[in-house]
């Protein structure tokens, strides 16, 4: 890992929010790419958190000013993801599903759709069946995304997934869905369209749906 790249993974580990927005912001004006700072440097740095928890070396504090310090970075990274596109490719509704509080992944897949072209309704986390339903029903969408980071919030999934379908609004969008415990069976069985592992691929899927010239390159 690169020296730059080394000191914000590490800010992360300390929950140091000052460092790692220095750091990002440092990393930016040297030239490196915002996807990059993701892949290489934040995200292995959130892994390694998860790790020390299960490990029993860190607790929920730990963990909780790791995330801040994620959050601090992702604020530096937002402006620099996000897209100048006019005219919106398609409207996407996202949350985390109900009773799931980790909305980190799914706020980069959120900054990763708006930098492809999507306009994205965020619904924030621990986002009740009925609030998709609500907003696929009062303000249109051509897809709708729920991530989910616990064994037990998953089967919210398909709870929205049934909600969608009794409201009859179920063939007119996109299911996509990701999220740690997720894979490309539970998607299916669920009965969701599609599941991508990470932004990126969120990005190129959802680009796809909707037929956007050079999907294939989100
Ligand atoms: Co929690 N937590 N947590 N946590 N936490 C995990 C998920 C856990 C794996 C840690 C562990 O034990 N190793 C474990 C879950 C075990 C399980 O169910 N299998 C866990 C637990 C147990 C808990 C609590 C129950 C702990 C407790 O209270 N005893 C509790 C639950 C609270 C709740 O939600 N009701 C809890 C609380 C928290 C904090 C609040 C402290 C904090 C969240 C803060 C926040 O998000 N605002 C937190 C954190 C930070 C984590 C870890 C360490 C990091 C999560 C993260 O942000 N990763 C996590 C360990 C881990 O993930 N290894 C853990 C970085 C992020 C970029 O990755 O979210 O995976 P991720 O997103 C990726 C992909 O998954 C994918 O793309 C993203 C980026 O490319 N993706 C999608 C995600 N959503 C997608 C949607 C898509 C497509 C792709 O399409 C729509």
């Amino acid at each position: 890992m690169d020296t730059d790249l080394e000191a914000m993974y590490r800010g992360i580990l300390a929950g140091d929010q000052r460092v790692v927005s220095e750091e990002v912001e440092k990393a930016l004006g040297a030239g490196v790419e915002p996807e990059r700072i993701l892949r290489e440097g934040l995200i292995p740095a959130m892994r390694e958190t998860g790790r020390l928890f299960e490990e029993g070396q860190y607790f929920l504090p730990e963990m909780l000013v790791a995330a801040r310090a994620m959050k601090a970075a992702l604020r530096v990274l937002e402006p620099r993801l996000a897209a100048a596109h006019v005219e919106p490719i398609g409207t996407v509704v996202i949350g985390t599903v109900e009773g799931d509080l980790h909305d980190i992944g799914k706020n980069i897949v959120s900054m990763m759709l708006n930098g492809v072209g999507f306009a994205v309704r965020d619904l924030g986390a621990d986002v009740k069946a009925e609030r998709f339903v609500a907003s696929v029903r009062d303000g249109g969408a051509d897809i709708v995304a729920m991530s989910a980071l616990l064994s037990t919030t998953m089967p919210n999934m398909k709870k929205t997934v049934d909600a969608l379908q009794a409201a009859g609004l179920r063939a007119r969008v996109k299911v996509l869905v990701g999220g740690a415990p997720l894979s490309a069976e539970r998607a299916r069985e669920m009965g969701a369209d599609g599941y991508a592992e990470d932004a990126s691929k969120a990005a190129r899927l959802a680009s796809a749906w909707v037929g956007a010239p050079g999907a294939e390159h989100a």
